[in-house]
């Protein structure tokens, strides 16, 4: 446990060592057939596509390690505030591209691979990305990570190495099938582990009460079962700095004495199975982006990963410092939703128990040093466990949050006197039912800060879910809007666009300021540029029809319209609105052949989580739409309707650049932010979308002429729904949306099957959670709208250049800097080159 953060090489600095650090293309070229023959034992005439990404990964990789080295050492001897994220999920996506650009060297590559005759797109196509998050959470961990690099804040993220992460969606007959993700299959070159950094971690047992030598009380946990999680270090390069931080990822294994002490005693079956049941800690990520009841594996997992991060973090605090008490200034922790909000009860059992602190500095240090973001409304979403499993598996923790609690609701009686309904709803216990602990109010009251991620999602926590704590502490709360990289989502994804942005703006700046982009706005009416923005969006739209051709069935034309609605399928995210419009065109079609359309191309993607059966519904419902347009020739030159399989970072990289209109159509109140919706924007499409999560401000910002907007707002909805809402009101009283409703429920999208469907068109009808009925009419009359500003091309390709050039706003980098500026109160340290 003597190892440290940072590798304990000397710096070479010789001609030689060029080699594994020069970034010309020549030292690139050298480096990468050494790598080849070294690290893999082949040249270049036998090498594999995955021997020649194997070695280009470490090419990049080398010339990464000393700026890493460089930064961990800086770091350290400036003793700098670090900001630690907590997250369950990272979403990475692939390494390779994203190093070269944030390194400069994408261009150098390029060449060195073109001089040895390489195919450098196959050598990308090769990467397995790591999959390590379910959708739009774990994404904004993986960008948070760039910006903090980007910006020069040190910065460590912490979660799980899942052996298998998110599913892959394999599409058979219509229907979502799932297999295991093996990303780790080839081999992880950007990871290094760190088998001597290893934490205990425990589970289970009781707790022992005992006088200390100074006579006072303490306690003692004794867990009837330990692990320990390994650490797996993965650099995370800032864009044009020199600045490495660190993702570091826990592994789950049995401590190394494990077996032979059961097999002394003879029990060799219950050693193996011990250790089997602490490797499967890490082994895989649940492939849900709600809570699931009783997953005790769960659990486990959150605890795991929360207890080796923070006894990371006392072990350097105590490496520069005496004592802990500075620890809080020291470190920010960032607490990414509720998944990691063990921390604060875990980070209390270590000072107390095990650094022998008492209860009011250690309950002073947990609470400036912890820092809570809310991702989500849906009630179905706010995690909860029962008291009973807390009893069986953290004893210890179920004490600390009993203590936690009634210190809390002292106040909270002080604060609200003789409010007793008030003090059971902040409880941390809910009594209803059977007992269980509340996550989000053990993250309220054990943070300094609390983040919503969009402007009318902190209002909408301040004003439901968290209302009491709003009114307790009005101070605790901020909002932080997300944001994306436009390096990744840009540079990496869209080449071409961001040649021509950086040919348009004279520099590259807006990469590491994207408010640079505002530059663009001044041309947005001249016509070379359009013509210049147009051929860019018909190159993109060409590579993902040909991408499409050979995973989806069929070439889509890319003259038609690409509307794309690419996110997690769930009902609240209406994907069955977007198909009720295409039904309604279907029909439309049908009916008069010389009606008026554009003529347009659907595409959807998205993971459905493998026990949701209405989202598998929706996804079977588009291709069975799908089967039947696209084999029509009457209307098939009109229409065509897509699924994209798998959709996963890679393949976003491939949407992002090709769409022309972006499907943002939650029901208002209920998607957070999203973050697509800025991946869209950012690269040029318009968005047809509901006044939900960031939405709202992406319109105001882009401006309100170009944005598609319809639908209730959350204030409407949920009057509406309060009032009594009856979508078969709705269903009867509107020709169009009942005779969709009909035709999908007549079987003509499923061989005459007039049941298959029936759970969705009864849901829509009878109950309508998401008002999706509601609002048909609004978002058929606005996709009337789109239909004519495409057919104005020079209007539309305005409106496409005025979203792009005011996507500023957007950048992971500015919601860094204001975590930075209301929450963490931390400072850039540069490195220097
Ligand atoms: C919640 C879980 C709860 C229990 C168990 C597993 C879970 C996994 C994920 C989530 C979860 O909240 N997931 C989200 S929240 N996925 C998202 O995309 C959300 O966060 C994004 C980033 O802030 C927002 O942009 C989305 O609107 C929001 O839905």
């Amino acid at each position: 446990m003597n190892d440290t953060a940072e590798p304990e090489t000397a710096e070479p600095d010789n001609a030689l060592h060029q080699t594994r650090t020069g970034l010309d293309r020549d030292h690139l070229k050298r480096a990468f057939l050494d790598n080849l023959f070294y690290l893999q034992g082949r040249f270049l005439e036998v090498a594999t596509t995955n021997d020649l990404y194997q070695a280009a990964a470490y090419t990049v990789r080398d010339r990464m390690l000393e700026r890493w080295i460089k930064t961990a050492q800086t770091y350290k001897k400036t003793n700098a505030r670090t900001v630690c994220y907590l997250s369950a999920e990272f979403l990475l996506g692939p390494h390779l591209v994203n190093n070269l650009v944030n390194l400069g060297i994408l261009e150098a590559a390029c060449e060195a691979g073109a001089e040895l005759g390489l195919d450098f797109d196959a050598i990308v196509e090769a990467e397995e990305e790591p999959g390590l998050g379910n959708g739009g959470l774990g994404r904004l961990a993986a960008c948070y990570m760039d910006s903090l690099a980007t910006l020069q804040i040190p910065a460590i993220g912490y979660g799980i190495r899942y052996e298998f992460g998110i599913f892959d969606q394999v599409i058979v007959d219509g229907w979502q099938t799932e297999r295991g993700d093996t990303w780790l299959r080839t081999g992880n070159p950007w990871e290094i582990p760190r088998p001597k950094l290893a934490f205990p971690v425990g589970f289970g047992g009781h707790t022992e009460h005992y006088t200390d030598t100074q006579g006072a009380l303490r306690t003692r946990w004794v867990p009837s079962l330990v692990v320990n999680g390994v650490a797996y270090d993965t650099p995370i390069m800032g864009y044009g700095v020199g600045n490495v931080n660190l993702l570091r990822l826990w592994k789950s294994e049995a401590p190394e004495s494990f077996d032979f002490q059961a097999f002394n005693v003879g029990d060799y079956y219950g050693a193996v199975h011990e250790k089997m049941e602490a490797e499967t800690i890490s082994k895989v990520l649940y492939p849900n982006d709600e809570p699931v009841a009783g997953k005790e594996l769960r659990l486990k997992q959150q605890y795991f990963f929360v207890s080796c991060s923070l006894q990371d973090m006392l072990r350097l605090q105590l490496g520069i410092a005496w004592d802990l008490d500075s620890f809080h200034e020291k470190f920010a922790i960032q607490l990414n939703d509720t998944h990691p909000s063990l921390a604060v009860a875990e980070l209390m059992r270590l000072l107390m128990d095990e650094q022998l602190m008492d209860w009011d500095q250690a309950w002073h240090i947990t609470t400036n040093a912890c820092h809570f973001t809310n991702h989500t409304l849906l009630p179905e979403a706010l995690e909860t466990w029962s008291v009973e499993l807390f009893e069986r598996l953290l004893p210890r923790h179920l004490e600390i949050i009993y203590e936690i609690n009634r210190r809390f609701l002292d106040q909270v009686r002080v604060h609200f006197f003789g409010d007793e309904a008030r003090v059971a709803r902040m409880s941390l216990i809910d009594e209803g039912g059977g007992r269980r602990v509340r996550m989000a109010n053990l993250a309220a009251v054990g943070s300094k800060a609390i983040n919503g991620v969009a402007a009318l999602h902190t209002e909408l926590l301040k004003n439901t879910v968290m209302r009491d704590f709003y009114e307790m502490w009005p101070e605790k709360f901020h909002n932080v809007t997300n944001g994306v990289t436009p390096r990744r989502f840009v540079a990496v994804s869209n080449p071409r666009l961001a040649a021509l942005i950086t040919e348009t703006c004279g520099d590259d700046r807006w990469l590491s300021d994207l408010t640079c982009l505002k530059q663009l706005e001044e041309q947005a009416e001249d016509h070379a540029l359009q013509t210049a923005w147009r051929e860019v969006k018909t190159a993109a739209k060409q590579d993902l029809a040909n991408w499409l051709g050979k995973h989806a069935g069929f070439t889509p034309d890319p003259e038609t319209l690409f509307d794309v609605q690419a996110k997690r399928i769930h009902e609240y995210k209406r994907q069955h609105l977007n198909l009720l419009h295409i039904v309604w065109l279907y029909e439309q079609i049908k009916q008069s052949p010389n009606v008026e359309l554009t003529p347009r191309t659907f595409i959807f993607g998205g993971k459905a989580a493998p026990g949701y059966f209405m989202a598998k519904l929706i996804i079977k419902l588009v291709n069975a739409i799908g089967e039947v347009v696209n084999n029509d020739p009457q209307v098939n030159g009109w229409l065509r309707v897509l699924f994209m399989p798998d959709f996963n970072v890679k393949n976003g990289q491939r949407l992002y650049p090709a769409a022309d209109l972006s499907e943002q159509i939650s029901m208002a109140g209920k998607e957070a932010s999203g973050t697509g919706n800025m991946k869209f924007s950012m690269n040029g499409a318009l968005t047809i979308g509901t006044l939900d999560g960031a939405n709202v401000e992406i319109r105001d910002e882009v401006g309100h002429d170009n944005f598609f907007l319809f639908g209730m707002t959350a204030p409407e909805a949920q009057q509406r729904q309060a009032e009594g809402y009856r979508p078969w009101e709705v269903y009867h009283g509107n020709h169009a949306l009942k005779s969709a409703v009909d035709l999908i429920a007549s079987g003509l999208f499923s061989h005459g099957d007039t049941e298959l469907f029936r759970p969705l068109t009864d849901n829509l009808i009878h109950s309508d959670p998401f008002m999706v009925l509601a609002d048909f009419q609004s978002y058929v009359d606005c996709q009337h709208e789109v239909d004519r500003a495409y057919r104005a091309p020079h209007h539309w390709h305005r409106m496409s250049i005025l979203n792009t050039a005011r996507m500023g706003k957007f950048s992971s980098d500015r919601s860094i800097q204001d975590y930075v500026d209301k929450i963490w109160h931390a400072a850039p340290l540069p490195i220097d080159l």
